[in-house]
């Protein structure tokens, strides 16, 4: 049997998951948003759902996989496991209220009436604050119902925070951090032949997101400085250092974490490093 994946057919995620899978070397059609589409070098299937979907698919066994936003796997109260977070559709569930308004902290809220398209995740929230609040589930346009005297507060996702401003609204409270999810059925997980085929895909996954933050680093230096090098680019392995035809000179090759680059570049450049070349990696498998 093919294993099944599922991803948002239209929507924030989509182009990510679509982009994703690809870079995990599945090669497959998007063309006009086919509900199904087959891997062509692949046993595996990709279905387009809508988000909020994909939880109780991979739940109840009817895919193997998904790629979701936290937010909607815990509002969906889904038992799969989440294998990795990805690194995209990062966002914050807020509590907000209109900036002229009385409630500056989450105990004032005890009596309101707070709007959101996230009863359980709210309720659970408000529980653990010891808030009883009354709320107001609605399905979208969440930002207007303060206005419209519809409700005193909003719980709602945030990512640059424009919305919340456009509205004359402040959060007070971050209820949950989110991002996309590979999430999978967990029977399918334990089972002997998905669950081979589900580590095959998560090692393809973790060589594409392992190599994200990674760049390859070549470049000559004099060997006297090959001690000082060798202690600063200490990478995922030891770095290869070879001489060069000219004596006295080496040639280093290490793999270096993005954010620690240009430290390092500094560094090396002061021990005399030269012909520093730095490449994308585009897998990385350890
Ligand atoms: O049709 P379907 O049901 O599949 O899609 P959808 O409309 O439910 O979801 P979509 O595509 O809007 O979002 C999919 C997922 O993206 C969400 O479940 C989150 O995991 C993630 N995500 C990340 C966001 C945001 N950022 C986000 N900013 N989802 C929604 N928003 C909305 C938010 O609701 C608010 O209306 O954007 C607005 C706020 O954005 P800022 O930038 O103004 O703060
Ligand atoms: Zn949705």
């Amino acid at each position: 049997m093919k294993l099944r994946i599922a991803i948002q057919k239209e929507g924030r995620l989509s182009e990510w998951s679509v982009d994703l899978l690809r870079q995990m070397g599945l090669r497959f059609d998007t063309y006009k948003r086919l509900l199904i589409a087959p891997c062509r070098n692949h046993d595996v299937d990709i279905l387009f759902l809508r988000d909020d979907d994909i939880p109780e698919y991979v739940q109840d066994g009817i895919v193997d996989l998904g790629i979701v936003g936290d937010n909607v796997v815990n509002e969906r109260a889904a038992k799969v496991d989440r294998l990795r977070p990805l690194g995209f559709g990062l966002c914050r569930l807020q509590i907000a209220v209109p900036q002229s308004g009385k409630i500056k902290t989450v105990k004032e809220l005890n009596g309101m009436r707070i709007a959101t398209t996230y009863p359980t995740i709210l309720s659970s929230y408000l529980k653990k604050e010891g808030v009883k609040a009354e709320l107001v589930p609605i399905s979208g346009s969440v930002e207007i119902t303060p206005s419209l005297n519809v409700a005193d507060a909003i719980c709602d996702l945030v990512s640059t925070g424009t919305t919340l401003t456009t509205h004359n609204l402040v959060p007070i409270a971050t209820v949950m951090e989110s991002e996309a999810a590979l999430i999978a059925n967990p029977e399918r997980c334990k089972a002997a032949d998905t669950g081979a085929r589900i580590r095959d895909l998560v090692m393809r996954l973790d060589g594409v997101i392992n190599a994200r933050s990674k760049k390859y680093v070549m470049l000559n230096a004099p060997q006297s400085a090959t001690e000082k090098i060798r202690d600063i680019m200490g990478g995922s392995k030891s770095p290869t250092i070879v001489p060069l035809a000219d004596t006295g000179l080496v040639a280093v090759h290490a793999v270096v974490a993005e954010d620690e680059f240009w430290e390092k570049m500094e560094k090396l450049k002061s021990f005399g490093a030269t012909d520093i070349l730095v490449m994308n990696i585009e897998k990385m498998i350890v």
